[in-house]
């Protein structure tokens, strides 16, 4: 069965995310029958040691059999109710406890959600119409942050993705990510008209690229100047790169995190949290309207409170040690083979490019050889190994990530230079 041609019958594109079609890289893409700790198996048997751990939502590894017989036992308990349960209530509380500068979160079904909600509650929290973000970041298909990566500096967006009107995206502003200068003169033209800065605290959708000392502490500075709401999108990082994200990585608190992933335990489950004052705005209580019929679904609740469970101090120190080996060995197969790559390591995250310079922002990014990422990609897939079907993604080292995992990829990295 060429369940990618039928797809393609009743799907746009056959797939239901577009990463997922292998645009970038070419080729087709494989579908996936099953999966088990570090690997994936697909529909005609091929297994693959999966470097991405569905974009970072699992991390455990696939089929963790805790995670497995807690959604099995909230199943076996009802799908979803519509009203309120005590599961929502003590995830709530596990995230406030990781995360200190969240005292109150919202629950809902997906990272865009939560953006969403966060750019929302920022306008309303503030009386301010314009929010900044940062060229090669993404936060999800929210329309006001689907603009283009406008060229020079401070840009008000154009629309990135048709469908997107000009007035949606009149009050987005676009920066260059790692521009502090560009962040300062912003501040002093329109700081009292912006209502929230939104950054990925590690970059991880244009490729990883880490933030430059003093780039996240300026946004923190400028932020509380400006009485501007400063936003952590850590749907990625959220409890990956430490116990408290990559606020606790960094030392830098924001005033609200956007958190998905990791968080729901690889169910439809994300989050919007932060401070009281602010996130009192929302409805019922407040005049900023937010609602969701499967928002903290028993399913997902349960995966995420079994998945934070598993992420003890034990299990980041794991997650630390594999990054920096994968990190290491990569840099070694490369270099062994002569390819000129940038490898980076972020926390728990392990991204790379082909470049013979660092990557500092999306420009740079664009600049790395993508056509050498997809020949690469190509190469490993052949060699059973699952990395990113994107040169703009990253690596998502997991608990079911072994030396094994690591040794396999290495020699496969090298086979493929060769
Ligand atoms: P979702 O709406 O896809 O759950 O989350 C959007 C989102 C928000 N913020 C950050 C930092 C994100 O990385 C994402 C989604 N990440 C991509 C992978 N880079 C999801 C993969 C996909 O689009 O299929």
């Amino acid at each position: 069965m060429n369940w990618f041609d039928r797809a393609q019958q009743v799907i746009p594109g056959g797939v239901n995310s577009p990463v997922r079609a292998f645009g970038s890289v070419g080729g087709e893409p494989f579908f996936t029958a099953s999966a088990q700790g570090a690997y994936l198996t697909d529909t005609d048997g091929h297994r693959y040691l999966d470097w991405i751990q569905s974009w970072g939502a699992v991390i455990l590894g696939h089929a963790q059999p805790a995670i497995v017989a807690a959604v099995q036992r909230a199943a076996a308990l009802g799908t979803s109710f519509g009203t309120p349960t005590a599961a929502e209530v003590q995830l709530a509380e596990s995230i406030c406890d990781r995360v200190a500068s969240v005292d109150k979160v919202r629950l809902v079904s997906s990272g865009t959600e939560a953006a969403m909600t966060a750019v929302r509650l920022a306008r309303g929290a503030t009386g301010r119409d314009k929010i900044v973000k940062f060229a090669g970041c993404y936060h999800g298909h929210l329309d006001s942050l689907l603009v283009a990566a406008g060229s020079g500096l401070a840009t008000f967006g154009l629309p990135g993705s048709a469908g997107v009107t000009v007035g949606t995206v009149a009050d987005t502003i676009v920066l260059p990510y790692n521009d502090i200068e560009a962040l300062r003169s912003l501040f002093d033209d329109h700081g009292s008209a912006i209502a929230a800065v939104l950054v990925e605290p590690i970059a991880a959708n244009m490729g990883l690229v880490a933030p430059q000392p003093g780039f996240l502490e300026t946004i923190r500075e400028l932020c509380t100047a400006h009485d501007v709401v400063c936003v952590f999108d850590e749907v990625i990082t959220g409890f990956r790169v430490a116990r408290g994200g990559a606020q606790e990585l960094f030392g830098i608190p924001a005033d609200l995190t956007i958190m998905g992933k990791v968080v729901g335990g690889g169910l439809p489950l994300a989050a919007i949290g932060g401070r009281r004052d602010i996130m009192d705005h929302l409805a019922p209580i407040g005049t900023v309207y937010q609602a969701g019929t499967l928002s903290g679904n028993p399913l997902a609740t349960a995966a995420g409170l079994e998945t934070l469970e598993h992420l003890t101090d034990a299990a980041y120190d794991q997650l630390g040690r594999t990054a920096e080996h994968l990190a290491d060995s990569l840099a070694d197969a490369f270099e062994s083979g002569g390819a000129d790559t940038q490898i980076t390591r972020a926390g728990t995250l392990v991204g790379m490019f082909f470049s013979a310079t660092p990557i500092r922002n999306y420009a740079e990014a664009q600049q790395a050889d993508h056509q050498r990422y997809a020949a690469w990609f190509h190469s490993m897939l052949g060699a059973g190994v699952y990395v990113a079907p994107s040169g703009y993604e990253t690596m998502f080292p997991g608990l079911a990530h072994s030396s094994e995992s690591i040794e396999i990829t290495a020699a496969a990295t090298r086979d493929s230079l060769r």
